[in-house]
């Protein structure tokens, strides 16, 4: 934004954010905000100071308690007002309301409704700027007891170790929800853990804009340097309750007047030495001027409901043209996912490649080897152990027009990250109706081999596939693997691709044709009529063997190789299950709940199909995996399994 900040200016920006919060809580006790809202009430310098002195084309994410720094970014007060009222012309026509709003247009790339989860994807906003040279600032704001999540913690030390230009905006107010921060926190200033991360940490007067903005400046000049990141602590005050309708029953009666002493309107009045008269003609504009934007929104629409499905996804996009001059090789898998990345790479330098390992060493399974080395340590990088940062940090490159690559080394560490797929990254576009998204890859893989344990052994492709808003697809084929990846790098949309370990080493001959096709579509890899085997990934293999065997016995087997669970390839499934009528599911995953559950589900809701013997579902029995390979052998299933399942179904 950066504006002039003398005192009358500032008196007239604190007293706006001021008025608009008291306004809300009104509009929220006549029925016009549906759900909680967390007012910034008490702490309005913090925003107003910082942005005086950030310049335009910073960003800004800000905590969940969130409406005056969209304000003081320069965001249109009504539809701000119209968007926590939840209506159509609100910035986010009413998707995001209070806790998760966003005006991209104006730099305030949203709020966030997950504390902490903001910092890792600010890392790589900041990330992008600094690839691109763009010069250019990012602040997030988070509370105190963000700074006790984990994701907090590893942005700052992504930031660190990357010297990003970040400016990490801590705002003190002493309390989280309920409780206080002596209950949970040790010692007095926070800033001492940006310290301890070898960050430049200041702590700062929050109720005073003047001291705000000339950290901030200073923050700034040393992100723009190219010295960030910067840690600052405000110490500020709440000055309400947690959320529109908490009556603070658990807050001392002194405390509350503590912190109504140090009001920051209060403290600019008596420092700047505002007359009265001037600071009353000041309240009495602004609160005309809020009372008229609750009247307007009072009167607003609600948002139309036949709208409720939009902008899940980006529309869908046609088929690349093949370079047909291209040549085919013999290659294993893991090479085919490396010549992708190659390709991806040296065709578009906004596509970087990172995770842990992955940079220098070339992966643990060689599935990066040599990039580096080909395209620089800029592009293609080794992180800390940090995967709410690896995924994050893709997040918020991937909302600045990048595309990112990364990989998760083993697909069961994604769950110490899953908040950064679940409710960041599926949330993008439709939050935003697709004026911002987050095409970013996560690549990892998953399954069991000989001695791996049950924490390196998970098949969790049904967790991943139930969440809307992302892609989640498992190459069978060298072809594929070269295919799929460079189809998920195309991809609008956050895609999670997932490889299978005993694969990596697997040959077949790959079309090194460049993108071919889009994130979509199964495969018949066998054509029967007696009975479908419906599979993906690993099971592929075992599928086709059983096909084979089963076909000297006389029964004709399809193998249709699912390829994306999501978006799943519904036709396909129907044409096979409406030619064969006997269906067996077929996945390493655990039973429950597994997506031969969900595949099932939808054959049995399929019109007017004859089944001949209901779908059989084939899958690890629902227990831990054990390390020693007699063990798994006598869980995991095999192309043995699929031919009981399919005897059963031909014979039952
Ligand atoms: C990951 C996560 N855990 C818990 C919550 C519930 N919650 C919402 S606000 C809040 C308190 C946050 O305190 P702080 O970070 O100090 O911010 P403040 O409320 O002071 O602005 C909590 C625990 C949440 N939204 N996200």
């Amino acid at each position: 934004m950066s504006y002039d900040l003398n005192p009358h200016d500032a008196y007239r920006r604190l007293t706006f954010i001021r008025k608009f919060e008291e306004q809300v809580l009104e509009l929220g006790k006549e029925g016009h905000v549906a759900g909680s809202v967390h007012l910034c009430l008490g702490q309005e310098a913090i925003p107003v100071g910082a942005m005086s002195v950030l310049e335009p084309g910073d960003k800004v994410l800000a905590t969940y308690r969130g409406h005056g720094w969209a304000l003081a970014c320069g965001a249109d007060p009504l539809a701000l007002m119209a968007e926590i009222a939840q209506r159509a012309d609100g910035v986010n026509g009413g998707r995001a309301g209070s806790p998760m709003l966003s005006v991209p247009d104006v730099g305030f790339l949203g709020e966030n409704s997950i504390i902490g989860a903001g910092l890792p994807i600010a890392a790589g906003v900041a990330m992008a700027q600094q690839t691109r040279n763009t010069g250019r600032v990012v602040l997030t704001s988070f509370g105190d007891g963000a700074l006790n999540q984990g994701g907090t913690t590893e942005a700052m030390v992504f930031a660190s170790t990357r010297n990003l230009p970040v400016i990490f905006v801590c705002e003190n107010n002493g309390w989280s929800e309920m409780t206080p921060i002596s209950a949970t926190t040790r010692g007095e200033h926070l800033a001492r853990r940006g310290q301890g991360l070898g960050i430049d940490s200041h702590v700062v007067d929050g109720q005073d804009p003047v001291a705000v903005a000339d950290a901030v400046k200073d923050a700034a000049e040393t992100c723009r340097a190219g010295n960030g990141p910067v840690f600052l602590e405000f110490k500020t005050t709440r000055l309400s309750g947690h959320y529109n309708k908490d009556v603070q029953h658990y807050r001392p009666a002194e405390d509350i007047d503590a912190a109504q002493r140090q009001d920051p309107l209060l403290r600019l009045r008596e420092i700047e030495r505002i007359a009265d008269a001037d600071a009353e003609r000041i309240e009495t504009e602004v609160a005309a001027e809020i009372a008229s934007l609750a009247e307007q929104v009072r009167g607003m629409p609600a948002p139309d409901p036949s709208t409720a499905l939009e902008h899940l996804y980006a529309d869908a996009a046609t088929a690349p043209q093949a370079d047909t001059t291209a040549t085919t090789k013999e290659i294993p898998f893991f090479r085919a996912v490396n010549l992708a990345l190659q390709h991806a790479l040296d065709r578009d330098d906004d596509v970087l490649v990172y995770g842990e390992d992955v940079g220098f060493a070339g992966g643990i399974f060689g599935v990066t080897r040599g990039l580096q080395k080909q395209f620089g340590q800029d592009r293609v990088f080794d992180t800390p152990i940090s995967e709410a940062a690896i995924l994050g940090s893709a997040i918020g490159a991937a909302l600045e027009g990048m595309r990112p690559v990364v990989e998760i080394m083993w697909a069961d560490f994604v769950f110490v990250a899953l908040d950064q797929i679940v409710n960041q990254a599926a949330n993008v576009r439709y939050v935003n109706r697709s004026k911002m998204s987050a095409p970013i890859v996560i690549r990892m893989q998953q399954g069991v081999t000989p001695g791996s344990c049950a924490q390196h052994s998970q098949s969790i492709e049904a967790i991943l596939s139930h969440i809307p808003g992302i892609k989640v697809g498992l190459p069978a084929t060298p072809q594929d693997a070269y295919a799929m990846t460079l189809a998920a790098i195309d991809d609008p949309d956050p895609v999670v691709l997932i490889e299978h370990r005993s694969m990596y080493q697997d040959t077949g001959e790959v079309a090194l044709a460049g993108s071919t096709e889009t994130a979509s579509a199964a495969v018949e890899r066998r054509h029967g009529d007696d009975i479908a085997i419906v599979t993906w990934g690993a099971m592929v293999a075992s599928a086709l063997d059983a096909a084979e065997r089963l076909s000297d016995n006389g029964i004709e087997a399809t193998v249709l190789d699912l390829r994306w669970l999501r978006p799943l390839d519904d036709a396909a499934i129907e044409n096979v299950v409406r030619r064969c009528r006997r269906v067996v599911v077929a996945h390493q995953a655990t039973q429950t709940g597994g997506f031969g559950a969900e595949l099932s589900a939808r054959i049995s809701e399929m019109q007017h199909v004859d089944l001949l013997h209901p779908v059989i579902r084939v899958g690890t029995p629902d227990v831990r995996m054990p390390s020693a390979p007699s063990l798994q052998d006598a869980l995991v299933p095999t192309a043995d399994t699929i031919i009981d399942a399919v005897k059963r179904a031909m014979t039952e």
